[in-house]
């Protein structure tokens, strides 16, 4: 595929999410055989434009780490995309309606890394070694494109789904849980949606992060001291509503919160 038409589909995806409009899938749109490399290069395209904007990668993160997600996508491995600073919304603050698409939201852990992680041949216990903290996270996934329909190298393009984050307000030390036992629940104005378990994300948390630095590798990059990583959804994903009050409890990890504005 030519640089010009990876720009483009950057640069329609871009603009999809700034004028908050959904758009048609690319591989309907633009080019139906756009490969998963391809679709990594437009996302890398966007990541630079948003960087040449001012805007600053707070970390990487996964996605499609669940079983059932894998499933419905008919693939063996994650995806990945990247959390900028602009998405991060603060602890009981507020998500404006107007300023996404069609948002859902889903419960994670996020890791902040104390060194850098370099593939490949990296495993959760050395991920956890060169951990400073994790912190429990609420991601709102918003994607481009209609109704949430996309093929996989779609949603890679589109960064992920990546929309907002908020994380947890007290950061904590990773040796003193097991991360694939914490349990979670998340609630909707007052209501149960979802719970889950660390372990719904890929066994443990950890090794969605292993997974990271091995695909990262393979493009020559690494995880970095300082990111900050969600490591995948730990429940399914929650289409939120005008005034939706969100909760997510994190067993020993406190509460996140916000409000649909
Ligand atoms: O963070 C995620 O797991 C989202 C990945 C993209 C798939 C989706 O939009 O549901
Ligand atoms: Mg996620």
């Amino acid at each position: 595929m030519s640089n010009y038409l990876l720009k483009e589909i950057a640069e329609h995806l871009v603009r999809a999410e700034v004028e908050k409009r959904e758009v048609e899938k690319v591989t309907s749109t633009h080019k139906a055989d756009l490969t998963v490399e391809e679709a990594y290069l437009v996302q890398k395209e966007i990541v630079e434009k948003k960087i040449k904007e001012g805007n600053r990668i707070i970390g990487p993160k996964m996605g499609l780490t669940s079983k059932a997600k894998m499933k419905q996508m008919n693939i063996e491995d994650p995806i990945y995309g990247y959390v900028f600073d602009y998405m991060v919304i603060e602890n009981g603050g507020k998500l404006p309606l107007n300023e996404v698409i069609h948002p859902k939201v889903e419960a994670e852990i996020a890791f902040v890394m104390a060194e850098d992680v370099e593939g490949p041949g990296v495993t959760g216990v050395q991920i956890l070694a060169k951990t400073d903290y994790v912190v429990p996270a609420l991601e709102i996934i918003d994607s481009r494109y209609e109704k949430f329909h996309f093929t996989l190298p779609d949603v890679i393009a589109d960064n992920a789904s990546t929309s907002r984050v908020v994380f947890g307000s007290k950061l904590y030390r990773p040796e003193a849980y097991d991360l694939d036992l914490i349990g979670v629940t998340l609630s909707i104005n007052g209501e149960l949606k979802e719970l889950g378990a660390g372990a719904a994300v890929l066994g443990h948390p950890a090794h969605s992060l292993a997974m990271l630095a091995n695909m990262l590798a393979k493009k020559g990059d690494k995880i970095r001291k300082g990111d900050v990583i969600l490591s995948g959804g730990i429940t399914s994903a929650i289409r939120l509503e005008e005034e939706d009050v969100v909760s997510g409890k994190f067993d020993g990890f406190g509460e996140v919160s916000f409000h649909v504005g």
